[in-house]
C-alpha cells in the first residue's frame, strides 16, 4: 500500500508547527514535525501527533446539527438537516433583530487569527452588529494594545539561536511552545546568556545563568528600574534612540523613580541582580526579549509591557539580526487584520460606535482599537442586565467560554438568558450543552487553511487529509451557510460576507500574492522574504513613524501616557486571604480546556493541579496528592485541585492551569463548576485601564484541605 505524505500545519495549538502528515488507504497512521519548515523545522509535540486523529475519531464527536429539545443542558437533542439548522437559525435570529435590533446578536470566538475569526466577524457585521467576543483580553490583549501604541510589535521569532542574550518575561516556553524551547535551547548551546523573570522556577529558569523571582505582578518596576540602569551608565543604544524614538527625556525622567534599590523592596529581587540584568541586556548584543502571558490579563498590562517594549527599544535590539523582528508581510496577503479593517468590510461608523466597550476602552473596542471587538465581561454583563442595550443571541465558534472565562456561573446565567444560543464545535463542550443548535465542526485532519507565521516568516497552508466525517463543516462554510439562509430572508443589513466557500476565502486571500494555493501546498509553506532594519525606510506604524516611548494616543485620552508601576490587587487582600495564586500554567497534553475527552492526554494528567511550596503545604496540612479547595476574594464559588508539592513554586505562591473539566461526570457543567479555577475567580474588575484586561492571571487567594469525603470517587484516584 502507498503511503502519502501531506506537508501541512498543526493547529492543534498557537504555536502552529510544520507538519507531516502520512496518509496510508483513508486513514492517517502517522503525523510528525516538518523538518524543513522555516519556521519550527521539525519541531513537535505530542498534542500533534495524537489530538488530530482521536478528535476525528471519537466516538461522542457531534456528526449532524442538532436542535435541543429539552431545557437548556438537558442534553437532549434531535438530529436536523443542515438547511433546516441554517433557516431555523437564520428565522430566529429575524425574530431578535426585530424585537430588539441588529446590534442584539452578538459572536464568540477564539484563536481568530484563521480564517474562523474572519467567518465570525463578517457573518456578525453582514447582520448589522459591531459585537463580537475574542479571548484577548485574557490573552495577549495588553501586549497588543501596547504594541499598537509604542509601535514595537516585535517578536524574536527564530532570530533567537542568533541572539547572544534573550530576556524571557513570565513565560515558560517547556510548557507552551516547543518551538521557541528548542530555539532557546539552541540559544544557550550556542553562548548566548539567559535571563529569566518568572515567579516560578521554571524549566527555562533552570537553564538561564540569571534567573529573577520577582513577586507576581511586579515586572513594570522591575523594566523602570533596568531602563534606569541603562540610562544612568549611558548604555543605550545614542544612534537609535535619537533617530527612532520619540518621548526619550520624559521615559528617562520616569525611570528615574525606579533606583534599584527601591525597585528591589517592590520585585523582591536583590538590586545587584536588577543592574547585572540591566547591564548585560545592555551590552551583549545582538539581544532579544520574549514577553509571555505573565504579564499579560493584568490591571497594569499595558503599561508594564510598554516597559519592556521601551527597553528594547533604548537598546535598539529591534529589527536587526538576532534581535526582535518587526512582522514581515508577504506582499498582497489578506490576512485577518487586513480584512477586518478594510473599509470595504466594516460597518458604518455609527454603528461601529455602538461595539459594547467602546466607550470606556476605546483603544481596545471602539473603532479606531486594536481589536474592533467587544469589551467581554461588558457583553455579558449586558445580556444579563440589558444595559447599555439587550444582546439576545449569541453565536460561538471555537471558544469554550463556560470553561476559559473567569466566573462560570456568571456567563452560565448569561447563556441561559438568551433567546438563541448557536454553538459549533467538534465535540459537546460544557458552553455547547446550553445551546439551542449544535453545529458539527470538521477537525484539523479535515480541513484546509492559509496563515503567515511570523517565526518563519513563511506563509503556512494546512492540508485537508481525509474528507469530513458525517456532515461536518468548516467555520467558513458553516458561517457562509448562514449567510445565505440570512440573506433569503432578507435579514442582512450589510453584505459584508462575500467568500461562497471555504475555498473561495483562500483564493481571496492569495488572489493579489500570484501564489496559488496548490503552489502553497508543494512543500506546506513559502517563505517571506526577510529583510532587516525596515523602518529605516517605512518607519514604524505610529503617528510620528517613531517608536512612542510616551505614546501621544494615551495622553490625548487622559491617561499618564508613561509606563509605570502599579501595586497588584493581591497586594492589599481582604482578610484571610493569605496566598498568592497564579492561574494558567500551561500543561503540554492540554490546550486550555481541550483534550480532556483524550485518553492519551488524561494518561499525562489527569487532575487540576495546586502547584505549592513544601512550606506553604506545610502550614496549611496539605500533603502531596491531597485534594484542595481554593477561594479568591469576591466570588462564593471554590474550586477542586490536587495538591502537587514542588520547590518550582516560592513559599507564599501557588499556581494551576485553567480550563478543566471532565466529560463523563454527568451534568451540563462535566464538573467544570468544580474542578476549573475560571469557576472560582472573578472577571474583573479591576480593570487594565487602557485594554480593559481583568486581573486574571495573578490574585489573592486561601487554601484549606478538602475532607476526603468531598472529592468525588472517580477524581480520588486520578493523578
Ligand atoms: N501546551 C499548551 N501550549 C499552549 C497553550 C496551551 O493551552 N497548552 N496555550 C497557548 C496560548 S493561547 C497562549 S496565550 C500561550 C500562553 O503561554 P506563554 O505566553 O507561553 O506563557 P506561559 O508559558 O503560560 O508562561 C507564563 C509564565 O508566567 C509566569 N508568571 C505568572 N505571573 C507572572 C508575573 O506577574 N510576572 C512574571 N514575570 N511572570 C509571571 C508563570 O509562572 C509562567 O511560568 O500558550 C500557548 N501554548
Ligand atoms: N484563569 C485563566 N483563564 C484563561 C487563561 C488563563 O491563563 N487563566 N488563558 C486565556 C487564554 S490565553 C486563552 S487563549 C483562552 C482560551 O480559551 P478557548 O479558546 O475557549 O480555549 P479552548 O479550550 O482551546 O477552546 C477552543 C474551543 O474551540 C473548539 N475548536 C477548536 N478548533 C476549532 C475550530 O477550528 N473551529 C471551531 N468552531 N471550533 C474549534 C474546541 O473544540 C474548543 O471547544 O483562555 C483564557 N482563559
Ligand atoms: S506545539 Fe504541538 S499542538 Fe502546538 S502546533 Fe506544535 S505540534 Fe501542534
Ligand atoms: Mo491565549
Amino acid at each position: 500500500m502507498t503511503v502519502k505524505v501531506i506537508a501541512s500545519s498543526c493547529k492543534e495549538c498557537s504555536v502552529r508547527c510544520g507538519s507531516l502528515i502520512y496518509v496510508e488507504d483513508g486513514k492517517v497512521v502517522r503525523i510528525t514535525g516538518n523538518p524543513d519548515h522555516p519556521g519550527s523545522r521539525g519541531a513537535f509535540c505530542v498534542k500533534g501527533v495524537h489530538a488530530p486523529v482521536t478528535a476525528r475519531e471519537h466516538p461522542d464527536r457531534p456528526l449532524h446539527p442538532m436542535r435541543r429539545t429539552g431545557e437548556r443542558g438537558e442534553g437532549r437533542w434531535e438530529r436536523i438537516s443542515w438547511d433546516e439548522a441554517f433557516d431555523s437559525i437564520a428565522e430566529r435570529i429575524g425574530r431578535v433583530k426585530a424585537e430588539h435590533g441588529s446590534t442584539s446578536v452578538a459572536g464568540a470566538v477564539s484563536n481568530h487569527f484563521v480564517s474562523r475569526g474572519v467567518a465570525m466577524t463578517q457573518l456578525l457585521r453582514s447582520i448589522g452588529s459591531p459585537n463580537y467576543m475574542i479571548n484577548q483580553d485574557l490573552c495577549q490583549g495588553c501586549r497588543y494594545t501596547a504594541a499598537m501604541l509604542t509601535g514595537v510589535g516585535a517578536q524574536p521569532g527564530n532570530e533567537l539561536p542568533k541572539s547572544r542574550c534573550v530576556l524571557i518575561i513570565g513565560k515558560s516556553p517547556s510548557d507552551s511552545s516547543v518551538v521557541q524551547w528548542m530555539n532557546l535551547k539552541e540559544a544557550k548551546k550556542a553562548g548566548a546568556e539567559l535571563i529569566v523573570v518568572d515567579p516560578r522556577k521554571t524549566q527555562v529558569a533552570r537553564l538561564a545563568q540569571q534567573w529573577l523571582r520577582l513577586k507576581p505582578g511586579t515586572d513594570a518596576a522591575l523594566a523602570l528600574s533596568m531602563i534606569n540602569v541603562i540610562f544612568e551608565e549611558n548604555l543605550h543604544d545614542h544612534e537609535f534612540v535619537a533617530n527612532w524614538c520619540t518621548g526619550v527625556d520624559r521615559l528617562r525622567e520616569r525611570a528615574r523613580e525606579y533606583p534599584p534599590a527601591l525597585a528591589s523592596t517592590i520585585t523582591g529581587v536583590p538590586a545587584q541582580a536588577i543592574i547585572d540584568a540591566a547591564r548585560t541586556f545592555a551590552t551583549t548584543r545582538p539581544a532579544s526579549l520574549v514577553l509571555g502571558h505573565g504579564i499579560d490579563a493584568q490591571a497594569n498590562g499595558v503599561k508594564t509591557t510598554i516597559a519592556f517594549h521601551a527597553l528594547l527599544a533604548i537598546t535598539g535590539n529591534i529589527d536587526r539580526e538576532g534581535t526582535n523582528r518587526m512582522p514581515k508581510a508577504q506582499s498582497g496577503f489578506r490576512d485577518y487584520y487586513s480584512v477586518i479593517n478594510d473599509a470595504a468590510f466594516r460597518l458604518p461608523a455609527e454603528v461601529e460606535q455602538k461595539i459594547i466597550g467602546g466607550e470606556a476602552y476605546p483603544l481596545w473596542s471602539g473603532p479606531n482599537s486594536w481589536s474592533k471587538s467587544s469589551h467581554n465581561p461588558s457583553l455579558i454583563d449586558a445580556v444579563i442586565t440589558g444595559e447599555p442595550y439587550p444582546i439576545r443571541a449569541l453565536y460561538v465558534s471555537g471558544v469554550n467560554i463556560l470553561c476559559t472565562y473567569p466566573d462560570t456561573d456568571r456567563t452560565t446565567a448569561a447563556l441561559k438568558k438568551l433567546d438563541l444560543l448557536v454553538v459549533a464545535s467538534d465535540h459537546i463542550t460544557p458552553t455547547a450543552e446550553l445551546a439551542d443548535f449544535v453545529l458539527p465542526k470538521t477537525t484539523l485532519l479535515e480541513e484546509e487553511d492559509v496563515s503567515a507565521d511570523q517565526t518563519g516568516p513563511c506563509l503556512a497552508a494546512v492540508q485537508q487529509a481525509l474528507p469530513p466525517k458525517g456532515e461536518a463543516k468548516s467555520d467558513m462554510d458553516i458561517a457562509a451557510g448562514l449567510i445565505r439562509a440570512l440573506r433569503a430572508r432578507g435579514l442582512l443589513d450589510f453584505d459584508l460576507f462575500p467568500w461562497t466557500n471555504h475555498r473561495d476565502f483562500i483564493d481571496y486571500q492569495l488572489q493579489e500574492t500570484g501564489i496559488p494555493f496548490e503552489a502553497l501546498c508543494e512543500k506546506g509553506f513559502i517563505p517571506i522574504p526577510l529583510t532587516y532594519e525596515d523602518y529605516r525606510s517605512k518607519g514604524f506604524r505610529t503617528p510620528s513613524k517613531k517608536i512612542e516611548l510616551c505614546p501621544d494616543r494615551l495622553e490625548k485620552l487622559g491617561h499618564d501616557p508613561l509606563p509605570q508601576y502599579v501595586p497588584p490587587v493581591y497586594a492589599s487582600p481582604p482578610e484571610g486571604y493569605d496566598l498568592v495564586l497564579l492561574t494558567g500554567i500551561r500543561s503540554m497534553a492540554y490546550h486550555h480546556s481541550r483534550f480532556r475527552n483524550h485518553t492519551w492526554a488524561r494518561k499525562l494528567q489527569d487532575a487540576p493541579e495546586l502547584r505549592i511550596n513544601p512550606k506553604t503545604a506545610e502550614r496549611h496540612g496539605i500533603a502531596r496528592g491531597d485534594w484542595v479547595w481554593i477561594a479568591t476574594p469576591n466570588i462564593a464559588r471554590r474550586a477542586l485541585l490536587k495538591a502537587w508539592v514542588s520547590e518550582e513554586m516560592p513559599d507564599g505562591v501557588v499556581a494551576t492551569g485553567m480550563g478543566w473539566w471532565y466529560p463523563e461526570i454527568e451534568g451540563a457543567d462535566h464538573g467544570a463548576l468544580t474542578f476549573n479555577i475560571d469557576a472560582a475567580i472573578r472577571y474583573g474588575p479591576p480593570w487594565d485601564p487602557i485594554s480593559g484586561s481583568p486581573e486574571a492571571r495573578n490574585t489573592a487567594c486561601r487554601i484549606v484541605r478538602a475532607d476526603p469525603s468531598e472529592v468525588p470517587r472517580f477524581a480520588a484516584a486520578a493523578h
